[in-house]
């Protein structure tokens, strides 16, 4: 059942659970909703590095903290196609792109909805995270067919305020609505590892699945701590506590597909493992996150081999039109 009034008292029962009734109680959630051993695989483009005015405390692209991350104009238009189709070729089906701006200017969203055009030309979903955007945005992306639009909320309201000064958590509530307004679809998660509690893993979880609906993609980002930020000394996170988390997004919106985002270059293969055992069906998939290192294309398929899993094939139109035809 898919349920949007979750109480945090309710959530916070559920990070509490014995280990193997959480993770049991999520696969079987994760198997009534999902097909078991498929995993949807996103590629990310940054397609404006750097010099970011935003202070979001985790964050090598911004331009108050001394990270080691030099500021680029915007990508030109083939330059991002070629790589779109290099992502096809390796087995991705969904495209994302991200921008370090606290807010696109109308002129910057015309280059992007030509990239998201160019892209789904080649048979790809679309994904791009841009700020905050005003309604009006929203709806001249949602008219170039943009399928996802990613915004995450971080962490709890609470902890909020420790992490980012340039914009409020309803900021962000704001932009969510504004593409739910435009019917693109949502993908919202947030940051674990930057030394919030469990009470504030709670707290963010409980506000996503508040949403409604539920964000259809929800990305969990372990913290990936770059010299120069902030957080660069955070104490790593249990890596239990980080299974928990997948595991309650798992149960708390079962139909989304919760993807291990961030951080896993510094996961095992046995953690990951229990993240797609919690729940988790799908990751970045392709050597760079945005600024920092993400698994070889090589060690995620040695990965899926051994646990049996595989990739989700493509889904827009051009794709199907292409396997069609292969048949
Ligand atoms: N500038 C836009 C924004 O903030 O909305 C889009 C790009 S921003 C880099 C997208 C998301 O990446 C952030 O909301 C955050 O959750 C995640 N992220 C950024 N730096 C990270 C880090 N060092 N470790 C883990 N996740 C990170
Ligand atoms: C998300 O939740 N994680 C991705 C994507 N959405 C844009 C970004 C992770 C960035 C990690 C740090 C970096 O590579 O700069
Ligand atoms: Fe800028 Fe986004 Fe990084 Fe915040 S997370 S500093 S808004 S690029």
């Amino acid at each position: 059942m898919i349920r949007h009034d979750w109480t945090r008292e309710q959530v916070a029962a559920l990070f509490e659970l014995p280990f193997n009734d959480l993770l049991f109680e999520a696969q079987r959630v994760h198997r009534a909703h999902h097909a078991p051993n498929r995993v949807q695989l996103s590629t990310l483009l940054s397609i404006k590095t750097g010099g970011c005015p935003e202070d979001c405390a985790y964050c090598p692209q911004s331009a108050r903290h001394g990270a080691e991350v030099a500021a680029e104009p915007l990508m030109r238009l083939d330059d991002v196609k070629r790589a779109a189709a290099q992502a096809k070729a390796g087995g991705a089906t969904r495209f994302c792109m991200g921008a370090a701006w606290r807010s696109p200017k109308d002129r910057d969203l015309e280059t992007v909805a030509a990239m998201v055009r160019e892209v789904k030309a080649l048979g790809m979903e679309t994904c791009v995270t841009l700020g905050m955007l005003k309604p009006r945005q929203a709806r001249r992306l949602a008219e170039a067919g943009l399928n996802y639009y990613n915004h995450n909320l971080d962490t709890s309201p609470e902890f909020y305020g420790r992490i980012i000064h340039t914009r409020r958590y309803q900021d962000r509530l704001d932009t969510l609505a504004a593409v739910r307004a435009a019917r693109i679809k949502v993908c919202c998660g947030g940051i674990v590892g930057m030394g919030e509690t469990r009470a504030d893993r709670v707290g963010l979880l409980w506000q996503l699945a508040r949403l409604e609906p539920h964000p259809e993609s929800v990305p969990v980002n372990e913290l990936v701590a770059v010299p120069g930020t902030p957080l660069a000394r955070a104490s790593p996170l249990d890596p239990l506590e980080f299974v928990r988390t997948v595991a309650v997004a798992r149960l708390l919106m079962p139909a989304a597909y919760v993807r291990l985002s961030a951080g896993r270059t510094q996961m095992s293969d046995e953690l990951q493992a229990l993240c797609f055992f919690a729940g988790a069906n799908s990751i970045f998939y392709g050597d760079k996150l945005l600024t920092t290192a993400n698994p070889q294309n090589r060690r995620d398929r040695s990965l899926f081999a051994r646990l049996g899993l595989r990739a989700e094939a493509g889904s827009e139109p051009a794709a199907a039109a292409a396997a069609s035809c292969s048949r």
